[in-house]
């Protein structure tokens, strides 16, 4: 399992490895597991997305991404055990037998790969993708401030030399463009989307932009509480959770809130492990424990979307 070099669920993995291990899955699981090209990076590189589930379309899903800030790397962790846990106890543990018996889940393991080559590469803390801006030499937009989600209403995400540049128009980013994309066509069958980040044990649902409750805030505090319940059931992990905006801070152009006002009505954000001690460099040792609290939260909302 942990031989040195090769990919490993308690080792962060470069993008190399996080390719050729998507390229087992499929090979390993072929009537469960199935990789879509759903676009391409500004440096050009794929952006996959593995489908598991069986081949019907019409069956409910569920969205989820991981990686859309680079220096995250506990994300897309997480998202690889997410699918290798799904794939190798589908048959075997009750719950996800039932779950994959019934709907499909979309999983894009790394969301801004560009971004995080360079943060294995050049900069352990970069968070945008690698794109040029006009007039400035600083590079990157902040993915989670590309989308369509009262893009234009907050200052702080006008500059290009910040960490959270809003970038030039929304979806302006090929990387943001290939995810939405990808959801429009999928909206009929996607009833959920959870993405992903590091740190601060929360999980957040909308809205961002606005300190306005969502017309079903009482349903997502519900999920969110009984989930965050769950996941402390195996390691005494405390997660916060509430509305983005009053639960960590205001932000505009989200993925959350785009995918929600899409018409997407459940959707999560987790900020998993720590709560600043290790910051983004959570330590490999931490990885296993991380994944398997966060999958008993996750199988808790995916079985709240089969039920209702
Ligand atoms: N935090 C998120 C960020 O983009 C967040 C918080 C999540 C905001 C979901 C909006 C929606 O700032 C980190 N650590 O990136
Ligand atoms: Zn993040």
């Amino acid at each position: 399992e942990d031989i040195p070099g090769r990919h490993s669920y308690a080792k962060y993995n470069n993008w190399d490895k996080i390719v050729a291990w998507t390229e087992k899955m499929v090979h390993k699981h072929p009537e469960m597991v199935s990789r879509i090209k759903i676009g391409t990076t500004v440096e050009d590189n794929p952006l996959y997305v593995l489908k598991i589930g069986k081949r019907d379309e019409g069956r409910k899903a569920i969205f989820m991404d991981c990686g859309i800030h680079a220096r995250e790397w506990i994300s897309p962790a997480f998202c690889q055990w997410f699918v290798y846990q799904a794939a190798k106890t589908y048959g075997k543990n009750k719950i996800m037998t039932k779950l994959l018996d019934r709907m499909n889940f979309y999983v894009l393991p790394v969301f801004n790969v560009d971004g995080y080559i360079w943060s294995w590469t050049r900069n352990r803390m970069w968070r945008k993708n690698r794109s040029k801006n006009q007039n400035s030499k600083c590079i990157g937009t902040d993915l989670n401030r590309n989308f369509n989600a009262s893009w234009n209403s907050f200052l702080n995400t006008k500059n290009p030399c910040a960490d959270i540049y809003r970038g030039p128009e929304p979806e302006s980013e090929k990387e943001t463009k290939a995810v939405t994309d990808f959801i429009r066509s999928h909206l009929k069958s996607i009833k959920a989307y959870i993405t992903f980040h590091s740190y601060s044990q929360m999980l957040l649902f909308p809205y961002g932009y606005t300190s306005k409750l969502p017309p079903n805030h009482k349903d997502l505090a519900k999920v969110a509480k009984i989930g965050t319940h769950v996941l402390a059931t195996r390691y005494e992990t405390r997660y916060m959770y509430g509305p983005i905006a009053s639960t960590i801070y205001p932000t505009s152009g989200s993925s959350l809130d785009w995918a929600y006002n899409l018409g997407i009505k459940h959707t999560f954000a987790f900020e998993l492990r720590d709560k600043g001690k290790f910051g983004f460099l959570l330590p490999e040792s931490l990885i296993k424990p991380t994944c398997k609290e966060t999958l008993l939260a996750v199988k808790f909302i995916a079985k709240y979307i089969l039920k209702h």
